[in-house]
């Protein structure tokens, strides 16, 4: 039987919409894909603002699995891990996986942080919004706006997403 699973991914640096586009497109077993949202950066030294978005799978693979698809990716988008909190070219995080609870050095599921941060919070409401509480959906972390981008796949041109605002969902 498969499972539900959710990712949240983030870019700040380089080619951040490219980043994303590709980790989605080679994750396994991906049924949504949240609008991208810009950011403001929480935490760590100044830095640029991040694209986010969440993933919403159907999958068998469990959380420690997930971690190794989400490492892999990261890896794959050249990720150097010089400062904690730093900017980053790809970020995935195991958010949550329906049933799986884990508590070990290098990965915590559900994950600790996913309640407080907007850039988490807001994009999950598009996907799984069961998982949001209620009045947590339009939270805005008092450091700036959470702007939608619109979706990720579709047909519109890459820079006029960069513009737009949307809230048009991919779902399969
Ligand atoms: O924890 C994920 C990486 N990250 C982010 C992020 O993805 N988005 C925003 N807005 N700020 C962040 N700070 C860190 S660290």
């Amino acid at each position: 039987m498969t499972h539900r699973a959710l990712l949240a991914l983030g870019s700040n640096l380089g080619d951040r919409w490219g980043f994303l586009r590709d980790a989605v497109a080679s994750l396994p077993d991906v049924v949504a894909v949240s609008n991208v949202y810009e950011t403001p950066p929480v935490g760590g030294p100044i830095q640029g603002p991040y694209l986010n978005c969440v993933v919403r799978l159907e999958t068998l693979l469990g959380a420690r699995a997930l971690l190794d698809e989400a490492r892999r990716r990261e890896s794959e988008a050249g990720r150097e891990r010089i400062e904690r909190w730093g900017p980053r070219t790809l970020d995935v995080d195991v958010l949550w996986v329906d049933g799986e609870e884990v508590d070990e050095p290098d990965l915590e599921v559900p994950h600790p942080r996913m309640f407080e941060r907007a850039f988490v919070l807001v994009p999950l409401f598009d996907v799984a919004p069961d998982l949001v509480p209620n009045g947590l959906e339009g939270i805005s972390d008092g450091q700036g706006e959470i702007t939608p981008l619109g979706p990720l796949a579709g047909d519109v041109t890459r820079d006029s997403r960069e513009t737009r605002s949307g809230t048009r969902l991919w779902e399969a």
